[in-house]
């Protein structure tokens, strides 16, 4: 008998859980002016996702998917997309629609059900949220395909869940993107949990990036709480994919510290214990170590920054809170270019209007 594949599976960590460096660092994180702007950004999407969950518990927001815990994966994936790439996301990746443009404002309207929040100003490539779950892995290859075809320098970033990479979709898209070697970045957050269903009862396989390799491309692991990992493994990837080198799959293992929505209640599927071993490993406190240890925070920015970011949320959510309701045809106006004739008399009917071709 003779071995015919071999591969590995490579894991990579910068920072570890007390901010200590393990291995030297990579060039952009050298310049902690770098990693205050992430760590910034981080703070953000933290106080963001507070101000959500308190406005859905008011009963002033509709169900929320917090982004708690995974705030690395988002800081190191949007800072390193370019801003002509194309994002095609979950509902879990609010804070990377963020720093690619979309408004606060704009995402509490999209989990008020407003479709004006789909509808966001900045990123107008961008995909809107896709709650059906890796159905946005086939979109994201179509849209790689396209980039690929008009010979852009452009990457799709699709970012999903573990739960996702049991989808049928998720290995068609997979498939593809690998055959035909598209420009696009595949990012797994595994937060170990899909809603009730825990890691090891999602897949036998040992990595979710190991799935890549059925898809002839390279699959890694990063520590997903460590944005210094997240960000570097983000570069490399969209890099190998502008230059023409095929897709990656980037697994960031973290953990999902919130319910899975404001709809749940994980108390009754998981213990204290392995939620209080998680909040040892998040994201943020390690960041904000490495920054005081070599003397680029303090005190007094960690304080400015709190009440900076609060404000921001604050003046944005009164903002969303401000908007006046949707009026009825908006049901109609964000499905199509062109509305059929027959939608456009149902729109007529909702806004009150006769339609002057009926009798
Ligand atoms: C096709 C489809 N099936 C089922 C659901 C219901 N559902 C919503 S979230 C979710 C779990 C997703 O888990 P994962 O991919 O790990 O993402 P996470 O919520 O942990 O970010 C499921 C099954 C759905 N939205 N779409
Ligand atoms: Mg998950």
């Amino acid at each position: 008998m003779t071995v015919v594949a071999r591969f590995e599976i490579r894991h990579s960590q910068f920072l570890d859980p007390s901010g200590k460096p393990v291995q030297p660092l990579p060039d952009f994180a050298k310049d902690p002016k770098e990693l205050i702007a992430l760590y910034r950004w981080m703070v953000l999407m933290r106080t963001y996702d507070a101000k959500a969950i308190a406005l859905q518990r008011t009963g002033q927001l509709g169900t929320f998917a917090s982004l708690l815990g995974k705030e690395a994966v988002e800081a190191g994936t949007g800072s390193a997309m370019a801003k002509d790439d194309v994002l095609l996301m979950t509902y879990r990746e609010n804070g990377v629609q963020l720093m690619r443009g979309v408004s606060l404002q704009e995402l509490f309207l999209y989990w008020a059900g407003d479709e004006r929040g789909s509808d966001f100003a900045g990123p107008r490539r961008d995909f809107p949220i896709s709650i059906t779950i890796a159905a946005h892995a086939t979109h994201a290859v179509g849209v790689a395909y396209a980039m690929k075809l008009k010979r852009e320098p452009r990457v799709a970033v699709c970012a999903l869940g573990d739960g996702a990479t049991s989808k049928g979709d998720f290995y068609e898209g997979l498939n593809a993107a690998g055959v035909w070697k598209l420009p696009l970045v595949f990012v797994v957050t595994n937060n170990q949990w899909a809603i009730s269903v825990p890691r090891r009862g999602q897949s036998a396989s040992q990595t979710l990036a190991q799935k890549a390799i059925a898809g002839g491309f390279e699959g890694l692991q990063v520590d997903g709480n460590d944005v210094i990992a997240v960000r570097h493994a983000m570069d490399a990837a969209l890099a190998k994919a502008r230059g023409g080198g095929g897709p990656t799959l980037i697994e960031a293992l973290t953990y999902r510290l919130s319910d899975h929505t404001t709809a749940d209640d994980a108390t009754r599927y998981r213990s204290p214990d392995e939620l209080a071993a998680a909040w040892k490993l998040e994201p943020l406190t390690r960041l904000r170590a490495y920054l005081l240890e070599i003397g680029a925070w303090d005190k007094v920015q960690e304080d400015a920054l709190l009440k900076s970011s609060n404000e921001q949320v604050q003046a944005a959510a009164q903002a969303y809170l401000d908007t006046p309701p949707p009026g009825p045809e908006q049901m109609f106006d964000h499905l199509y270019a062109t509305l059929p004739s027959a939608l456009e008399k149902q729109r007529a009917a909702a806004l009150g209007k006769r339609d002057e071709r009926e009798p």
